[in-house]
């Protein structure tokens, strides 16, 4: 073997230090491994098993590790993802090689775009093999080079402690983001006389005082001031100290795409949601207004309504851009105050900044939040199931506690309208707009938080990309409430159709499966809902129920938004053809 060292060579593994050297016990580069996660507080990890990892699984035998085997690896990397998004604590994911690399690709990307931290372990084949293209090889450099923050295989076994320790750092430091390490066959079975590392640290940028001192300035000058919340790196002090900071100085708040947890929808200076679907008169007021202090997002192109909310490159209003990660500030915005910092080392000095004389926002910032409400009653829609009414029912009987995540589609369009989210990590939801992540995502929930509630929501496609894991769910234990909002067909896609090419509709309809017999199926509590009367009996039964639960609801294709209907959309998109 070429890549063996005098310390690495072929023996059992062991935990016991030589009594004689004191040298640490030899170990298998699966056990290394292991070990580095342990080391580094991991209590779950998602996967799909693969003969290229045995020896990672052998060494899981004997530690505290959950491992959660997932039913497909989009699953098991949407779980660790969501993982990611709830702890701060990088998700762990393992999949397989080629097939299994390819499968949990969609987990990885979702981390990149939401800026969440992540490490995806992936088999590969021994280095007595590769570069042969041997069976289900892939270069994972290559592969996953645009998709994550970083990618390398780990050759030496004896080095596994060092890249597992740099994987952790680089996920959580900066703008969070996923890691992928390879792991060669040969590499996990070979043995290493080497020790472990300590626990990862998170490394973050604190702002200046300076920058401290000019956003007070800032918003001296200011007249019309908007917060916009964003981007991951955030926890639940670092929330609370931006609330601090807001409602000292009177300041409305808004939150970046599917970003609606970072400030507590009910207090009276939340604005609303920054995101596709927003509220018109939200928007009027973003672009109206003087000064924008953006607080983490990446002002992305679903926050910035395709960049035409802020005017690129140098928008029209003052702008205070605060993001951990560096090669953020000034990739799009030219802000008049950069600041590179993580999110609870900004959120902190912006607590602790002089408040300044709110009077002249006043009026407006309770004007935005009038705008608000008025957004949250829900317009009646057309057929006997009414989405509106739904969520408002669950608005006021969920608990503040509640995770409610999603996929992606026009479903959730009612849930991010109408759904008040109460704090911190209660919604998890795929910034990266990826079908399929409502489900695993609520599952994650739902074994990291088992005293939480949990509701997942999900349209009839997006449900069917994921809905193998209702298996983890049962064979987990996971408790969580499904609701598919079942309208026959991928109807994001068709709304786009009627728009572009009215009447033609082609590849967006459905035939779907009975979703509440498949539930049972799985072994849990499945009901259909027809009508918007039956649904808080039939909520009240899934919520008593000892498993999982899912709700079928049957809904009118013509509801198409929260705001219009399909047949108004055609009918104004023939109007425009002529
Ligand atoms: C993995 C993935 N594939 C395809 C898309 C494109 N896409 C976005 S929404 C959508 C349809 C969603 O359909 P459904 O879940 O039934 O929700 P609906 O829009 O009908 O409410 C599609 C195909 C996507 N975002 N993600
Ligand atoms: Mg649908």
């Amino acid at each position: 073997m070429s890549n063996q060292s005098p310390q690495v060579g072929r023996g059992p593994a062991s935990a016991v230090a030589s009594p004689e050297t004191g040298a640490p016990a030899p170990r298998s580069g699966g056990q290394l491994l292991v070990d580095a996660l342990k080391v580094h507080g991991v209590d779950l990890a998602f996967g799909v098993p693969g003969e290229s990892y045995l020896e990672v699984l052998d060494a899981l035998y004997d530690s505290e590790i959950k491992f959660v085997t997932c039913r497909q690896e989009g699953g098991a990397s949407y779980m660790a993802e969501a993982y990611g998004k709830l702890t701060g604590r990088p998700g762990i994911c393992f999949v397989t090689r080629g097939p299994g690399a390819t499968n949990g690709a969609i987990g990885v990307h979702v981390a990149y775009q939401d800026s969440t931290p992540m490490i995806l372990f992936v088999g590969q084949v021994g280095n007595d093999f590769v570069e042969r293209e041997a069976f289900q090889e892939i270069d994972y450099r290559r592969m996953y080079g645009p998709m994550a923050k970083w990618v390398a295989q780990i050759d030496r076994a004896d080095r596994v402690p060092e890249y597992v320790n740099r994987a952790f750092h680089t996920a959580v430091s900066g703008r969070p983001g996923p890691v992928v390490l390879a792991l060669p066959e040969d590499m996990l079975t070979d043995t290493a006389s080497v020790a472990d590392t300590g626990r990862y640290k998170r490394v973050a940028a604190h702002p200046g005082d300076r920058d401290m001192r000019r956003l007070r300035e800032l918003l001296t000058q200011a007249k019309r001031p908007f917060v916009i919340l964003g981007g991951g790196d955030w926890n639940a002090a670092a929330c609370e100290d931006i609330r601090a900071f807001a409602e000292a100085n009177a300041l409305p708040v808004g939150t970046a795409f599917r970003r609606a947890d970072l400030y507590d929808n009910r207090l009276p200076s939340y604005a609303g949601d920054v995101g596709i679907g927003i509220n018109p008169a939200l928007a009027a007021r973003i672009k109206s207004s003087d000064l924008l202090i953006a607080i983490g997002p990446r002002l992305d192109e679903m926050t910035t309504g395709g960049y035409t909310l802020i005017d690129v490159p140098r928008p029209k209003q003052k702008l205070v851009h605060v993001h951990p990660g560096a090669e953020e500030l000034g990739r799009v915005y030219e802000a008049d105050l950069p600041v590179n910092s993580g999110m609870p080392e900004f959120a902190a000095m912006a607590r602790g900044i002089k408040p300044v004389d709110a009077a002249a926002w006043t009026e407006w910032t309770k004007a935005a939040r009038a705008d608000y409400e008025k957004w949250l009653v829900p317009e009646r829609g057309p057929g006997a199931l009414d989405l509106g009414q739904v969520m408002e029912f669950l608005r006021k009987r969920l608990p503040p506690g509640a995770i409610v995540t999603n996929g992606a589609g026009n479903f959730a369009g009612w849930v991010h309208r109408y759904y008040p989210y109460t704090g911190f990590r209660t919604e998890l939801a795929p910034i990266a707009g990826s079908m399929g992540y409502g489900v695993p995502a609520g599952i994650a929930a739902g074994l990291v938080h088992p005293d939480r509630p949990v509701v997942a929501f999900a349209g009839d496609g997006d449900f069917l990309m994921t809905g193998q894991e209702l298996a983890t769910a049962a064979q987990f234990g996971a408790k969580v409430m499904f609701v598919v909002v079942n309208n026959g067909m991928y109807g994001t896609i068709r709304m786009h159709q009627e728009r572009e090419h009215p009447g033609r509709v082609s590849g967006t309809e459905l035939k779907n499966p009975d979703f509440a017999a498949l539930a049972r199926a799985y072994g849990l509590h499945g009901e259909i809902v027809e009508k918007t009367a039956d649904f808080a009996a039939a909520f009240e039964r899934a919520w008593e129920a000892k498993t999982s639960s899912l709700l079928e609801l049957r809904v009118d294709a013509e509801a198409i938004t929260t705001r219009t209907t399909l047949s108004a959309i055609r009918a104004a998109a023939l109007k425009k053809k002529g």
